[in-house]
Formats: structure tokens, sequence, C-alpha cells
């Protein structure tokens, strides 16, 4: 049998809300994925629609846990970020990556600090800036379409999305991150919304959508992030991974807005697992 593949994935754990690390477990598990976790903070809710949420920057935890892995010997196939507490984490995160990699380490960043044209509460261009260096150490980067937008410097457009637009975006990502790109939120008609994604270095590229759905979906992004790394870790090609991870997404929407699950809970994909697991044993053919 072959070995499991091991990611760390360093996010924040807000307790209510699914996102980040509560996505990430159950969605890389689900994966057949190891899913090692180092929390960057800990939050009662995500700052998304919750009032008077709780936090508590967990910058300290870090490199004392990246030190205690490094000293007994786990080996890391991906190291896999997404918020962090602030941009000073950004430099713990280049000094964990450069401790937990080998050769063979994938690093996928999804430099989470806006949507919808706003960046997320209590965070600013300084993140931005961490973001842009830590793009740099990644072999895989999702940002989403406001992430890209503020990323590039390019200016912010709420959609539909031309394809010169995209383009575009994608050519000042290119200089940020020379690996692959999938840019998520990405609307080319009236009727869908879904992921665009470039592998820089042999210029294949994909899209993959489902239909469009009124408002703002919270941890989506992180679903599909999680399970994209996830994919691509297990030796996917681009196309299958972005699909894969687009239809996990696409049911877990269908699924909140049948139940009418308020927004600011995130998504129902608990439901959706099943049929997830079904398909990537598919594409793994076992
Ligand atoms: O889903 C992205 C995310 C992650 N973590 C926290 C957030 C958000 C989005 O609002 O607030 C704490």
């Amino acid at each position: 049998m072959e070995d499991l593949i091991r990611i760390a994935a360093i996010h924040d754990i807000s307790g209510v809300g699914k996102c980040s690390l509560t996505v990430a477990l159950p969605v890389i598990s689900a994966s057949g994925v190891e899913c090692a976790c180092i929390p960057t903070a800990l939050l009662s809710t995500h700052t998304g629609g919750f009032h008077n949420f709780t936090f508590r920057d967990l910058s300290e935890e870090m490199l004392p846990i990246s030190r205690h892995w490094k000293e007994e010997g786990i080996v890391f196939d991906g190291i896999y970020s997404g918020y962090l507490a602030s941009s000073k984490q950004e430099e713990m995160l280049e000094e964990i990556i450069g401790m937990l990699s080998n050769e063979n380490t994938k690093v996928i960043v999804d430099p989470v600090m806006a949507d919808n044209g706003i960046y997320y509460s209590n965070l600013g261009h300084d993140m931005c800036l961490a973001f842009r260096r830590l793009c740099g150490k990644a072999h895989i980067i999702t940002p989403n379409i406001t992430e890209a937008a503020l990323l590039t410097g390019l200016p912010y457009r709420e959609g539909l999305h031309e394809s010169g637009y995209i383009d575009s975006l994608m050519e000042e990502l290119t200089k940020l991150c020379s690996g692959i790109i999938a840019v998520t939120g990405v609307c080319p008609d009236n009727e869908s919304v879904g992921v665009y994604a470039v592998d820089t270095k042999t210029g294949e590229s994909c899209f993959s959508s489902g239909k469009a759905k009124e408002g703002v979906f919270c941890g989506t992004g992180d679903l599909f992030a999680s399970a994209f790394s996830a994919l691509m870790l297990r030796g996917a090609g681009l196309k299958d991974a972005v699909e894969t991870a687009v239809s996990l997404v696409n049911e877990s929407i269908e699924r909140t807005v049948l139940r009418g699950t308020p927004r600011r809970n995130g998504v129902d994909f608990e439901g959706a697992l099943p049929n997830y697991i079904k398909r990537v044993s598919e594409l793994f053919g076992k």
C-alpha cells in the first residue's frame, strides 16, 4: 500500500462558522490525506457576520510546534497555509516552510484576506504585502478575485469577468508565483461562478464552474482550497483536481440553499462528502 500523504494545515480555528481548520481537517481527511495542523489563531467564530467574536493570536505556539515536528523527524508532503492572525506571522511561516520542507514538499498558499472587494475585519494592506512575499515561496496559490486584485494591484471587478480581465490578473499573479495559480469566484457570465486555474510551467489551463447563486457563501474558498491541495498532493492532474474540488463546493452550496442555512454558518459540506469521496476514489482507481 502506498504511504499516506501528509499535509500541514496552517490556518486559524474558528469554533463556529465552518471555515479554515474546521473545513480543512474533514475535507483533507476525506481526500485520503493526513492533516496535521498548526493553528494561527483561536476565534469563537469567523469574522464575517458575527459580532464580538473572541480572538487569540497563537503566534507563540507556531514555531515551537514546528520545531517539535522537526525533532521528531515528521515528513510533510505539503504545507498549506491560509488565514493568519497578523502579517508578522508571515515571517514565521517562511521559517516553518524552511524547517519542514524537503525537496519534494509542495507549498500551497491561500492568501486569505478579503472577499467581495473588501478586506476581512481587522485586516489591511500590511497583510497584502505579507502575502505577496509568501506567494513567492508557493508552488500553488488559490486567491479569490478580490485577493488576486489586491495582490496584483489591479482594480477589483465584481463581475462579469471578461477573459481579458482574468488574463491580466493571471499575468500579474505569475510575477508573484511561478507555479499553479487557481483563482476562485470567477464569473464568466450571469449563470455561473467557478475556478480558473493555470499551470504557469506547462501553460495548461482549465475552468470549472457551477450555477451562480444570490449572495455570499462563507468558507467556500477554504472548502475548494482544502480539497484542491489534497488532490494535487495525491497526484491528480490539474483539470481533475479543479473539477473534483469544485463539485464538492457546488454540492455543498446546493445543500445550503435547499436547507436555508444562514450564510454566516458556512456551507453544508457534510452531506456532500460521500459523493466527494466516491469521486476521489474513482480518480485514483481505488
Ligand atoms: O473563510 C475565510 C476566513 C478564515 N478565517 C477567518 C475568517 C474568514 C473569513 O471571514 O474570518 C477567521
